[in-house]
């Protein structure tokens, strides 16, 4: 008779499961065990801190678009998962989480690792129970995955300790649970507009003069159509971060990024366009958005609780990207007036010259957008981006060109720090072969160092580039941008992290001049298997919007005489790109 952990881990093979991330403890020593006798169907990778093993169930599941599985034991293991975890609810991503608890009659006793894992899981999940015995685990586990996967979240299931070794007895079962009621099968629908609010829509768009596009992950299936939609509306295209490998960065219809970490084309096309398109897109930063009563809002989204949600809409299109997009692109007139596109165009052909500018500086303390660019030159046609949260993620977003069939991932809207090793480490699992570049911050990469040895374990090749500013980044800049406070709590003690690498069996590299660059880069991109690259950059390179508000100005002027090495950072806004993002305003 099968085990109730027997019935769980048969279930999630059933549901093409194929890869389990946890790690083992006594609360699910029973299902690890119906791991071990199926090792040839199901995989257990081992991870050395289950935050990891849910930023990677999160991870893999945004990479591959199937069920994300995470598994750790009762008590601190549970507990341990929670920040992947909502790194998954928070960007929509269907994951699983397995938990172990105490035994059955010992649960809040008091004892040891005696926490109600269901409890604490309650609002991170869509789908949360505790499984009482092997029949229900024939119901729970099936529905489980479908909760998650229909309902693009965090399902959860948690097992008493003993429980999971149980064998299945059919006397026990109650009468109205009849055996295999329960299929193990997802069905999705096509999600199609309201063809009313399409022809509203399409009113609104072809009366237009000037239409931007915002678009987000959502679209990320949808290039062909976004692309005509663009096309037939001279509308050029702002990219929400997790909608960067929408299209590559060089294409002539996207003016690149939004918002804290974009481009000046974007933000002026959202200030000065009379119709937006949102597809695909809810990006959380409503200041970057038109003006209330400025512009006329269409939203396609899958989500109908979505749409309304950054921006006040006049025609909400629930539905999926690509197959709305062209119901609505049948009944656009493609603009004769060009301007809009034209001048965004022209945008972006004087940003990036501006970024070209910061990404050749020979200038020493190595400039941190130098190693970037040149990091992300070298990503081959089929890469895998990954970022961690932070100034390295603005790196990322400014100064990696995304490329035609490269893909890009990030905890979006979670922001945590932390997750790209987990990332990383779930996309070369998910694709084996395909190239995965990593750029992290010294501060999130030693949060999670010790699962670098994972990538080593496990021989997954990544490309680790760590940004060492020996700071937490973004926040001495947003102390000071947003409050006007002098920097405080930010300096990181230093640690070798290109020892740390070879400590952990890996390869580690130093890069410290922008003459070594290429070298080193070269070299490093060159050596087979995981492989960190430490870049020792200037700390003193601020952070900023491309056009920085008058009240960040003040306040950056305010803070800056008490803030350690100010007469560094005051030789840097001197510089390009800098400069003109603190005079944006004005020009
Ligand atoms: C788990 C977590 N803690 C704190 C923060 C707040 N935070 C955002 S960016 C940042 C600095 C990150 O430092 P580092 O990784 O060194 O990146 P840098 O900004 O220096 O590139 C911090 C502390 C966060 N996003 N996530
Ligand atoms: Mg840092």
């Amino acid at each position: 008779m099968p085990t109730t952990a027997d019935i769980l881990i048969e279930t999630l093979i059933a549901w093409d499961v194929d890869v389990i991330f946890g790690l083992p403890g006594d609360g699910i020593n029973g299902i690890m065990e119906a791991l071990r006798i199926r090792q040839d169907r199901i995989r257990f990778v081992q991870v050395r801190h289950e935050e990891s093993a849910a930023f990677m169930a999160s991870a893999y599941a945004k990479w591959t678009g199937k069920l994300g599985v995470c598994l750790a034991t009762s008590g601190p293991g549970g507990t341990h998962l929670l920040t992947g975890l909502y790194d998954a609810k928070l960007d929509q991503a269907p994951v699983l989480a397995i938990t172990g608890m105490q035994f059955h009659d010992l649960i809040e006793t008091f004892t040891q690792q005696d926490i109600d894992l269901t409890r604490v899981f309650s609002d991170v999940a869509v789908f949360n129970a505790q499984v009482a015995d092997a029949a229900h685990m024939e119901n729970m586990a099936s529905l489980a995955c479908r909760s998650a996967l229909a309902k693009r979240g965090v399902a959860h299931l948690s097992v008493a300790n003993d429980v999971q070794e149980q064998s299945m007895d059919e006397g026990k079962r109650s009468k109205r649970n009849e055996p295999h009621h329960e299929p193990n099968r997802w069905f999705e629908g096509r999600r199609l507009p309201d063809l009313a609010e399409l022809d509203k829509a399409a009113e609104i768009l072809n009366s237009a003069s000037r239409v931007a596009i915002l678009a987000g992950r959502g679209a990320i299936n949808a290039r062909e159509e976004l692309e005509q939609a663009a096309e037939l509306l001279a509308a050029p295209i702002a990219k929400a971060l997790l909608g960067k490998a929408v299209l590559p960065d060089d294409h002539s219809y996207t003016t690149g990024g939004i918002g804290m970490l974009g481009t000046l084309p974007s933000q002026q096309a959202m200030e000065q366009c009379d119709a937006l398109l949102i597809v695909g897109s809810t990006f959380p930063y409503v200041e970057y958005y038109p003006k209330p009563g400025q512009a006329l809002v269409i939203q396609i989204d899958r989500d109908d609780q979505r749409i309304g949600l950054r921006a006040p809409v006049e025609a909400g299109l629930v539905g999926d990207a690509g197959v709305t997009l062209r119901l609505l692109n049948e009944r656009l007139n493609r603009k004769q007036n060009r301007s809009f596109l034209e001048q965004a165009q022209a945008g972006m052909q004087h940003w990036r010259e501006l970024m070209h500018t910061a990404q050749t500086s020979i200038a020493m303390p190595l400039k941190p957008p130098v190693v970037a660019k040149a990091f992300g030159d070298r990503m081959p046609p089929d890469a895998i981006l990954v970022s961690d949260s932070g100034q390295n993620t603005e790196l990322a977003a400014r100064h990696v060109d995304i490329r035609d069939g490269q893909a890009f991932g990030v905890s979006g809207t979670l922001a945590s720090m932390a997750c790209g090793l987990p990332y990383a480490i779930a996309a070369g699992l998910a694709f084996p072969g395909r190239p995965i570049f990593a750029i992290v911050g010294d501060g999130g990469f030693a949060m999670q160092l010790g699962e670098f040895s994972t990538a080593v374990r496990y021989n997954i090749p990544i490309k680790v580039l760590v940004i060492k500013n020996n700071m937490l980044n973004q926040i001495a800049w947003e102390q000071m941008m947003f409050l006007g406070n002098p920097q405080f709590g930010c300096e990181l003690h230093p640690i070798d992290f290109a020892m740390a690498a070879e400590a952990m069996g890996g390869r580690g590299f130093t890069i410290t001049r922008p003459d070594e660059v290429t070298a080193v880069l070269d070299t490093a991109l060159a050596t087979p298997g995981p492989v960190v690259i430490e870049a020792l950059v200037d700390a003193y390179v601020p952070m900023m919007p491309p056009k920085m508000p008058p009240d960040y100005v003040e306040n950056f002027k305010k803070a800056l005489p008490e803030t350690p090495s100010h007469e560094k950072i005051e030789e840097n806004l001197q510089e390009e790109p800098t400069h003109s993002m603190l005079h944006a305003e004005q020009q």
